[in-house]
C-alpha cells in the first residue's frame, strides 16, 4: 500500500512512522509513504498558505492553490481523504475498508479550518478520529495510517491477532497475563494456568462478553442485534455473567 500525506508540519508525522510496526512494513516494501509539505509548492516570498476568512471572524482558512498544487503534483488514483473533525467517525470498520486500496491520499487540515472547495472539489472522503479538537490533522493522519497499514497482509507476524482482538469481532478483548503467575501477591487467574484449551477458550469469551457488555453497552447492544441468534456458548455464557451479577 502507498500513503501520500500532506500536511504544513511534515516534521510532526516523521517520527511515529520511522518506529516499530510501521517501520518494519516499511522496511519491508509492505508499506511506502509520502511526507509532502504544502509549503513547499507556494511560489510566492513568504510561502504563504493560509489566509483571513472572507466575511472576516477569528482565525485563518487554509488556501487552496498550495493544497491542490500539492496533490495533483503526485495525484495517481484512490480516495483522497481530508482529516477534519467534521468528518465521519472513524472505526475498525473504516479502517478495514481503506486497507483494501492500493494507495491512499490523506491531507490534513490547519487553522481554523480549510476552504471550503478543498472539501468539495479536491477530496472524496472526510474522516474525524473523534469528538475532541486537535490542533491539525497530522496526529489523525497518523492514527488512520497505522489503524489501516497493520490490516495490510504481511504487516503483522500472526495473522491471526488482528481477527482476535479488541474490536474486530464487535468484541472487547478479554484480559492477558505473561509471567510471573505471581507479582507482588496478585495471582493470574487458575483457569489460564490449566492447559485445559477448550477451558480456556471459553473463559476467554466470558471475559470478552463480560468487559464489552459493561464497559461499552453500546457498542455490546449493536454485537448483540449483528449476531442474534447467541450460539449456544455465547447464551450460557451470558447467563452465567448475569447470575454472577446478583
Ligand atoms: Cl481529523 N482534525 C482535528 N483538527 N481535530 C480532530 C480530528 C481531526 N479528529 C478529531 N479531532
Amino acid at each position: 500500500m502507498h500513503i501520500d500525506i500532506f500536511t504544513l508540519f511534515p516534521a510532526m508525522v516523521r517520527g511515529p512512522l520511522d518506529e516499530s510496526i510501521l517501520r518494519r512494513a516499511r522496511d519491508a516494501g509492505l508499506l511506502t509513504v509520502g511526507i509532502h509539505d504544502i509549503r513547499a509548492v507556494t511560489t510566492d516570498r513568504h510561502h504563504v498558505c493560509d489566509d483571513a476568512p472572507y466575511g472576516g471572524g477569528a482565525g485563518m482558512v487554509m488556501k487552496c492553490e498550495p493544497v491542490f498544487a500539492a496533490v495533483e503534483s503526485v495525484y495517481l488514483e484512490g480516495p483522497i481523504i481530508l482529516l477534519t473533525p467534521q468528518g465521519r467517525l472513524f472505526s475498525q470498520s473504516i479502517a478495514s475498508e481503506l486497507s483494501g486500496q492500493a494507495h491512499l491520499t490523506l491531507i490534513c487540515g490547519h487553522y481554523e479550518g480549510v476552504d471550503e472547495r478543498i472539501r468539495t472539489q479536491l477530496a472524496t472522503d472526510e474522516i474525524s478520529i473523534g469528538d475532541y479538537v486537535l490542533t491539525g490533522g497530522e496526529l489523525a493522519a497518523l492514527v488512520v495510517v497505522d489503524a489501516v497499514a497493520r490490516l495490510v497482509p504481511g504487516v503483522l507476524h500472526d495473522a491471526t491477532s488482528a481477527l482476535d482482538e479488541s474490536h474486530a469481532g464487535g468484541l472487547l478483548e478479554y484480559p492477558h497475563y505473561t509471567r510471573p503467575p505471581e507479582f507482588r501477591g496478585w495471582g493470574v487467574p487458575e483457569t489460564l494456568l490449566s492447559g485445559d484449551h477448550a477451558k480456556i477458550a471459553r473463559w476467554r469469551r466470558k471475559e470478552s462478553l463480560r468487559r464489552t457488555r459493561d464497559r461499552r453497552p453500546e457498542l455490546f447492544a449493536h454485537w448483540l442485534a449483528i449476531n442474534s441468534p447467541l450460539s449456544k456458548q455465547d447464551q450460557q455464557l451470558l447467563r452465567e455473567l448475569e447470575r454472577s451479577d446478583e
